[in-house]
C-alpha cells in the first residue's frame, strides 16, 4: 500500500510538471488540429530527437513551492508559502506569471509578507482573482494531507489559494481540484475507473462549498457555477459513453467548459479531460498511453493549455501512479526539472502523515 501511494505521490507531481511543459508552447493557441500534436508528441517520445529542453512555467515554479514548504513546515504554513513564492517570482520572474498576480507578489514583498492574505484582497478593485493560479498549484495539498476529511482538507486549500487568489470561483476551483486530486490517489488504478461515481461523488461535495451564500449574488447569477460544470462534465462523458456526436466533442466542451484563465473555465475542463482519456479511445490521438492521451487531448483544446494539461496531468498521474502511467522516459527527459520534481514527491510522501 505504501509503495502504491508513494508511486501516486510521483505520478502526480511528474504529472503536473509534463502538462506544464508540453502544454507551454501552445498557450493562448486557439484549438489546435490533432494532427499537429500528434507529431510533436511522437518526436518527443521518439528515441533519437534531441530537442532542447521544454521549459516549465508559474504553474510548476509555484507548485515546488507549496512541496518545499511543507516539506519543511510540515504543516501548511501560509506565511512561509509567500515567502517561498515572492522569492521565487523574484529570482526567476519570466516564467510567464498572470498579468496580474505579479502586483501580489510587489506588495507582498513591500511588506515582508506580514499580513499574507492582504494584497491578494485589494486586486481587482477589492473582488479578487478568479484566475487558475491558486488551483494550478495545488498537487502537494491533497498529497500530503490525504486523509483529512474533505472540509478540513478543502479549509486548507481555501487558505493557500487565497495568498493570491480572493475571489470566491478562485478558490473554489482550488478546493475542486484538491478534492479531484485527494479521489484520484484513493482509487485502485488496477481497476477501470467509473466516471460517473467518481463525478457524484465530487459534486456531492462541492455541493457543500457552493451553499448559497446569495449576499454578493446578482439576480440571476449562478449560486453554484462549479456544481453546474461539473453536470456538464458528467453529461458530456455519458454521451461519450452512448457512442455521441463523436466530431463535435471538442466544440461541445469549449462551449459547455471552455479553456481559460480563469478557474470556473479551466478546472472542470482539466477534470474532463482526465475522466475522458480513462473512458477510451480519442478520435485522431493515436497513444497507447491513457496519461499521454489525457495531456494531448487537454492541449488540443487551446487557451490556457499548459494549465489545464498540467491540471489533468496531475488527476491522471495520482490515480494511476508513476509505475502505472507508461510515460516514455524520453518524453519525461525532454521537460525541464523531471528529476528534482521525482525527488521532491519522494522527500513530500516521507514527510507526510501515515493515513
Ligand atoms: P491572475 O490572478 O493574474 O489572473 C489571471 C487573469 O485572469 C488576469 O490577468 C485577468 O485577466 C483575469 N482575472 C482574474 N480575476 C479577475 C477579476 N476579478 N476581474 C477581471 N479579470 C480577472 O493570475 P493567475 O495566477 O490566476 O493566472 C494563472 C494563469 O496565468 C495560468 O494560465 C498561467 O499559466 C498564466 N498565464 C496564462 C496565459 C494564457 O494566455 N492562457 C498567458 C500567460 C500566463
Ligand atoms: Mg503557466
Ligand atoms: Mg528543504
Ligand atoms: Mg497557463
Amino acid at each position: 500500500d505504501g509503495l502504491i501511494m508513494s508511486s501516486k505521490f510521483r505520478g502526480c507531481l511528474l504529472g503536473s510538471l509534463l502538462g506544464d511543459c508540453l502544454g507551454a508552447p501552445f498557450e493562448g493557441e486557439l484549438a489546435g488540429t490533432y494532427v499537429v500534436l500528434q507529431k510533436f508528441f511522437d518526436k518527443l517520445e521518439g528515441p533519437h530527437y534531441k530537442a532542447p529542453l521544454m521549459q516549465y512555467t508559474d504553474d510548476t515554479a509555484m507548485t515546488k513551492c507549496v512541496a518545499e514548504s511543507l516539506i519543511n513546515q510540515e504543516k501548511l504554513d501560509v506565511k512561509d508559502l509567500a515567502k517561498r513564492f515572492v522569492k521565487e517570482y523574484f529570482n526567476q520572474p519570466r516564467r510567464g506569471y498572470g498579468a496580474n498576480v505579479v502586483e501580489v507578489f510587489a506588495k507582498l514583498r513591500a511588506t515582508k509578507c506580514e499580513d499574507p492574505f492582504a494584497p491578494a484582497k485589494e486586486q481587482f478593485g477589492g473582488s479578487g482573482s478568479y484566475g487558475n493560479g491558486g488551483a494550478m498549484r495545488i498537487a502537494p495539498i491533497p498529497l500530503f494531507f490525504r486523509g483529512l476529511d474533505t472540509k478540513a482538507l478543502a479549509e486548507l486549500a481555501r487558505q493557500s489559494a487565497e495568498i493570491t487568489h480572493t475571489n470566491v470561483n478562485g478558490y473554489n476551483g482550488a478546493i475542486l481540484q484538491c478534492l479531484a486530486i485527494q479521489q484520484s490517489l484513493w482509487l485502485n488504478p488496477k481497476q477501470p475507473l467509473n466516471t460517473g461515481i467518481f463525478l457524484e461523488e465530487l459534486l456531492k461535495k462541492m455541493q457543500e462549498f457552493e451553499k448559497e451564500d446569495d449576499e454578493f449574488m446578482t439576480e440571476g447569477e449562478d449560486p453554484q457555477p462549479f456544481c453546474s460544470k461539473l453536470r456538464w462534465v458528467n453529461e458530456l462523458l455519458a454521451r461519450e459513453r452512448s457512442g455521441g456526436k463523436r466530431i463535435k466533442e471538442k466544440e461541445d466542451v469549449l462551449f459547455r467548459l471552455g479553456a481559460g484563465v480563469s478557474a470556473l473555465t479551466s478546472v472542470p475542463t482539466a477534470i474532463f479531460c482526465f475522466l475522458r482519456a480513462q473512458q477510451g479511445p480519442i478520435h485522431e490521438i493515436n497513444t497507447e498511453s491513457a496519461f499521454r492521451r489525457t495531456l494531448q487531448y487537454a492541449i488540443s483544446l487551446g487557451g490556457d493549455t499548459d494549465t489545464i494539461a498540467s491540471m489533468a496531468g496531475a488527476l491522471c498521474g495520482a490515480f494511476l501512479g508513476y509505475d502505472g502511467v507508461s510515460i516514455s522516459k524520453n518524453l519525461i527527459k525532454h521537460c525541464e526539472g523531471s528529476e528534482e520534481m521525482l525527488n521532491l514527491a519522494d522527500r513530500l510522501y516521507s514527510k507526510s502523515l501515515p493515513s
